[in-house]
């Protein structure tokens, strides 16, 4: 954990209020792999990171609740009460959204103060958003005694990105963050919402991020018309899911899809066998099956889910002709955000100073690239 965030969390809530605040480290997410399978009740492999958002929260006497968002300096105070969500894109909404949700559960709650900030860029795809609401909900949930488990936090979470963010998430954000267990990836069935705990250790190769420092415009509307389109693909085939298809299924509803929906059912199913696959790959330390389930899983994204975007792809091909590097893929949402690599401990310094020059040339901006640990999840901080 990055104490010195702790640290100017802590000092900014302190000197603000004068009074001792409930610290909590809610973390981001990666995820080896199975994308967009989530809200497909599918299978997905996230792990909680050292990264993430720290909160400092307490009761308030004052007639309204007040947020800081150290990263952004920005301050807003609001009512309890009538709460509406902001403008599209304010970072108040994921707070308003939270609240909204535990009102919405007939849960009460008194005036408070936030103060937050984090070290994982938002549009990183490794889910800033998330562990923001997974931080709000568990420290309201502290504060005022609301008696909820973690799994109806994490639902809280997830309403609040639906109702006020307007992103129609799936749940894995949500659970990896408030979830995570320390060296640990998580193979998450988002049907039953239960999940394997995976000891990560990959001997001499580790997973490293680079970031595109892009996210494209409209990556949320694209992101729920995929999720529609795999909606009415399961409505077409009768069944609650499209993890409940097989290809031979989605064949036989062929002729009444474009092929554009067709090949974005087909990544679906295919990329949720491909959870599965990598999870075995994983049991038996076979870490070359594991990285050519991660290529394969870019390559779907970008042809057939086309939610990947040139920065992404730019990244992936330039792992390709490296032995040192086994596999490589976007993570997230997508249009932007991060790619994850599968790469020799060896090699890492080396590829870092190749990729960074290779992507400054390209595009004429830096890449940024993180290491990361898997952590535990949305925890306070003694
Ligand atoms: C975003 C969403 F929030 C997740 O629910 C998931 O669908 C992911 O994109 C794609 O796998 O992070």
């Amino acid at each position: 954990m990055n104490t010195t965030l702790i640290d100017t969390v802590k000092i900014s809530f302190l000197n603000t209020f004068k009074k001792e605040p409930i610290l909590i480290f809610s973390p981001g997410r990666i995820n080896i792999i199975g994308e967009h399978t989530d809200y497909n009740d599918g299978f997905v492999f996230p792990a909680a990171v050292n990264k993430g958002i720290v909160a400092a929260i307490q009761k308030s006497d004052a007639e309204v609740s007040s947020a800081f968002a150290i990263d952004k300096n920005e301050r807003v105070e609001f009512s309890l009460e009538n709460l509406k969500p902001f403008k599209e894109g304010s970072w108040e909404n994921y707070i308003l959204g939270v609240v909204s949700e535990i009102q919405n559960r007939n849960k009460i709650i008194g005036n408070f103060d936030i103060v937050f900030g984090g070290d994982i860029p938002g549009g990183a795809g490794m889910s800033s958003s998330a562990a923001l609401e997974n931080s709000v909900v568990f420290g309201l949930n502290e504060l005022f005694n609301l008696g909820l488990s973690k799994y109806d936090m994490i639902l809280i979470s997830q309403k609040a990105e639906h109702n006020y963010v307007g992103v129609k998430c799936g749940i894995m954000d949500q659970y990896a963050s408030m979830f995570g267990v320390e060296d640990h990836a998580l193979l998450l069935d988002c049907r039953t919402v239960k999940a394997s705990p995976f000891k990560i250790d990959f001997k001499d190769y580790e997973l490293l991020l680079i970031n595109t420092n892009v996210k494209h415009s409209l990556s949320d509307s694209a992101y729920n018309d995929r999720r529609s389109v795999c909606e009415s693909v399961s409505e077409l085939l009768n069944i609650k899911a499209l993890r409940d298809a097989s290809e031979f299924d989605l064949d036989t509803i062929k002729d009444q899809l474009t092929p554009e929906n067709y090949q974005k059912a087909l990544f679906v199913i295919q990329e949720n066998a491909r959870a599965v696959k990598a999870s075995k790959a994983m049991k038996s330390d076979d870490l070359q099956a594991l990285g050519q389930l991660i290529y394969a899983s870019h390559e779907g994204l970008q042809k057939q889910y086309k939610v990947s975007c040139d920065e992404l792809d730019f990244l992936v091909a330039e792992t390709k002709s490296n032995a040192n590097i086994l596999g490589a893929r976007m993570m997230g949402g997508g249009f932007g955000g991060c790619t994850i690599n599968l790469i020799a401990k060896a090699e890492v310094n080396t590829f870092k100073d190749y990729i960074s020059e290779a992507y400054q040339n390209k595009f004429n901006k830096a890449c940024s690239i993180y290491e990361v640990k898997l952590s535990d999840g949305t925890h306070i901080i003694n």
